[in-house]
Formats: C-alpha cells, structure tokens, sequence
C-alpha cells in the first residue's frame, strides 16, 4: 500500500498538463480496452470505475450499500461518459469525463492536502499518477 499527499493544485497540475494526462488516458483506456475494440463497454468501464473508486469517492458507497445500489451506480456512471449515447465509451469520452471528474474532485479538496491510502493493485489511480507527477509525495505505507 502506499500513502499519498495531494491537494486540489497537484491534481490540477497533472490535468493541465496536456502530454502527461493524455499519456495516462491513453495507457489506462489502453488497460481497460480488455477485447481492444477501441471502445469501452459498460463492463470494461465498470472495472475502470472500479479500480479507479469513482462509486467511492462520487457518492460515498461503501460495504453496507445494497448491490443493486451500487449497480445503479454504475449505469449513472457509465451514462455520463457515454455522452453521445453510443451504448459505448471511446477514447475522447473517456479522456473528458476523467478529466471532469479530477477537475470536480480538486475543487472539492481546494488547498487542503488530504492523506489517501491506495492499494498496490490499483493499477490505474490518477490520484497517485498526480501525486507521481508533482512528485515526492508518494510513500511507501
Ligand atoms: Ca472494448
């Protein structure tokens, strides 16, 4: 597990840098594309949301939350990234929506850094990639 530091400018600074956040949503979508169609089904987008604990972090679900809860949860999700209505999610989608969310979840932090603990198998957390990116504030826990 590691432990890392992060307020709103360090997510802010990550998002507003235009080459590293586009290698990011590259490699993520790359990581969620599981059959590479280029696209994201509502399962592949699931697993991404997943691990990227946006249910968590967006409505405050946690084990107590009945699973057809946090099913509808899901379809609220994937709804908002499919944003033409494709009944799937591409690259550009994906990569605003993230962006939206990050750019929501620094406004929500404002100058106030936060602690926040994250698995080794979360693969693709664009917090710690954030923290990563504005660098030395990433431990080891
Ligand atoms: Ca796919």
């Amino acid at each position: 597990m590691v432990v890392v530091i992060i307020d709103g400018s360090t997510i802010l600074s990550f998002v507003n840098n235009e080459t590293q956040f586009q290698k990011s949503i590259e490699e993520a979508f790359a990581s969620l594309d599981l059959d590479n169609d280029g696209v994201l089904s509502r399962s592949e987008l699931r697993r991404g949301s997943e691990s990227l604990r946006l249910i968590e972090t967006h409505f405050g679900v946690d084990f107590s939350t009945p699973a057809e809860e946090v099913a509808k949860l899901h379809d609220a999700v994937f709804e908002k990234f499919d944003c033409d209505k494709s009944g799937t999610v591409d690259r550009k989608e994906f990569g605003n929506e993230v962006r939206n969310i990050l750019v929501a979840i620094a406004e929500g932090l404002g100058f106030c850094p936060i602690q926040m603990a994250l698995e080794d198998e979360d693969k693709i957390s664009f917090l710690k990639l954030a923290a990563d990116f504005e660098g030395s504030k990433v431990f080891a826990a």
